[in-house]
């Protein structure tokens, strides 16, 4: 096998044996086949009309490979052979050997693997909008023509073409997603979210899938069973239509690389809709069920039956556990108990009088998006550090799981506003896009010459689809971290650094001197 598609992948080079993650060499080269049939399945379809159904696998092939999502042989296997199926419906392809995905010249390779990296990542959104009976024409081509692309040779000057190409059409289906969870759900408006676990049956959800809460709250209201986020669904708490649903009661545990500790000996059902699942530790193993794309060797699996899905066995499950018997106490990491969430693009630019005043005033002086994935490497303490030391008279922006790191933090307020506010979950960078070109817009400037610094922790796909919109919109200067990607060679970091000002973090004393001066 050969991984590296992640941050934590050993040695900071490359998972062979197997993964650090969990997955097995054998899966990994499953996966490779996977995606080595994808790139057919684009060859079969060139010039052909696709189908919703195709489409759907397509979505869903790209996203089982994401990391920390589907470490279950026989599901990857049941993919491939739909996927075989339909190329031979289009009239076959010249095959792609799955061995060349990783292989060949390391410049080429990294470009490539940027790319792919990145579909995968947009997959994953694409699908949570696809749950919610959302798509773009535009967006879905892409995905074949991103495979296609793969599967091919380009010139450096090409692939970085491709590559920003990319990232606009990823800041669509961002959009897209945006605008499939605030039309279901109404726009989120800020809200303080429990880390206490009241007495009695809870289950804990994990992961991005918004619909999937919703369905789940559904089907346990009025059975007396709790319902808990965790990880990025936390901002979840935010959205009107979401909860107006007493049930959902608070936030369990803190990112995802601590659910071994933190689940361990709990009596609750734990629900994963998409990545961060790591292997489940035998002690609660029996009480965690995956669904989508999830998927992991004798977890109990929801599966869809036409976008609807039955809990009823999660549900029975955190009934027969039947919870704690008093009120069980908790804090993030820091010690701290209160989460708040909600500041998505809606609420900020509704304060946009507010902060423009404020910064004409020079009570606030600088902004960060401190935003992007946790993980398990020490260096992460970077970023709870970064924003200890922010001075009071800068704001902090922050969206997806690394916002662990510090979001039990007091960090006060700035005339009346939080200085630290959460825009929501990885794909909600888009808010963040959205108020960075609002603000640029009010102060006639373009988004570089804003008082506004991105400092950015990456761990797994998603941030590479996320990146490349940074990079495909001109953003300059972000600082990336806790280490470089495995898969960026030095030449092409040569290229992100005089192209883009891409600054690896160094520490935040350093930093945050050299940006505010
Ligand atoms: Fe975190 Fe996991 Fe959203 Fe990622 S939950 S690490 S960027 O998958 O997806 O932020
Ligand atoms: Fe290694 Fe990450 Fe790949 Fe897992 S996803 S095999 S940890 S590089």
């Amino acid at each position: 096998m050969f991984c590296f598609q992640c941050e934590q992948t050993a040695g900071g080079k490359g998972c062979t044996k197997a993964g650090v993650c969990g997955k097995s060499a054998d899966v990994a080269l499953q996966q490779d086949e996977l995606t080595a049939a994808l790139v057919e399945l684009a060859r079969a379809a060139q010039g052909k009309k696709s189908s919703p159904r195709v489409d759907e696998l397509v979505l869903q092939g790209l996203f089982a490979t994401v990391t920390n999502v589907n470490f279950d042989g026989a599901r990857i296997n049941e993919w491939i052979q739909k996927i075989r199926t339909e190329i031979i419906a289009f009239g076959g392809a010249a095959p792609f050997d799955a061995a060349a995905l990783w292989q060949g010249d390391p410049d080429t390779v990294s470009l490539r693997s940027t790319l792919l990296l990145g579909l995968r990542g947009m997959a994953a959104y694409a699908w949570h909008a696809y749950t919610l009976g959302k798509t773009d024409d535009e967006v879905t081509a892409w995905f074949y023509k991103g495979l296609n692309a793969v599967g091919a040779d380009h010139s450096a000057g090409e692939w970085l073409e491709l590559l920003l190409e990319f990232g606009r059409v990823n800041l669509k289906c961002m959009a897209l997603l945006d605008e499939a969870n605030t039309s279901a759900y109404g726009h989120p408006t800020p809200a303080e979210v429990p880390t206490n676990v009241a007495p009695g049956p809870f289950i804990v959800i994990s992961g991005h899938d918004l619909y999937d809460l919703k369905q789940l709250l559904e089907q346990t209201e009025g059975r007396g069973v709790n319902i808990y986020t965790h990880g990025e669904m936390l901002p979840a708490h935010a959205y009107p239509e979401l909860r107006k649903y007493a049930h959902l009661k608070g936030n369990f545990g803190t990112a995802w690389q601590n659910q071994q500790k933190e689940f361990d000996g709990v009596p609750a059902a734990f629900l994963f809709t998409t990545n961060c699942l790591m292997p489940p530790k035998a002690s609660y193993a029996d009480r965690v069920f995956t669904t989508a794309v999830v998927g992991y060797p004798e977890l109990q699996h929801i599966p869809d039956e036409d976008g609807r899905k039955d809990f009823s066995p999660v549900i029975e499950k955190a009934l027969e556990l039947g919870g704690w018997t008093e009120t069980r106490h908790f804090t993030g990491i820091n010690g701290g108990s209160r989460l708040l969430t909600g500041f998505a693009r809606q609420t900020v630019l509704g304060a946009a009088g507010q902060v423009i005043d404020a910064v004409k005033a020079g009570a606030i002086k600088h902004f960060f998006l401190v935003g992007g994935c946790d993980g398990a490497r020490p260096g992460r303490n970077y970023y709870t550090e970064f924003v200890q030391k922010a001075p009071q008279d800068t704001i902090i922006l922050t969206l997806a799981c690394g916002k662990y790191r510090f979001n039990d933090l007091d960090l006060g307020t700035i005339g009346g506003l939080p200085r630290l506010m959460d825009m929501g979950q990885c794909n909600d960078a888009y808010s963040a896009i959205q108020v960075a070109l609002a603000l640029a817009d009010a102060f006639q400037c373009g988004v570089n010459d804003l008082p506004l610094t991105l400092v950015l922790s990456w761990y797994e796909q998603k941030a590479v689809c996320i990146l490349l919109t940074l990079l495909a919109l001109g953003v300059k200067n972000i600082y990336l971290g806790p280490t470089l990607p495995a898969f960026i060679s030095s030449n092409v970091l040569n290229i992100l650094v005089e192209q883009f000002g891409i600054k690896p973090i160094s520490t935040p004393e350093a930093d945050l001197q050299a940006i505010l001066g």
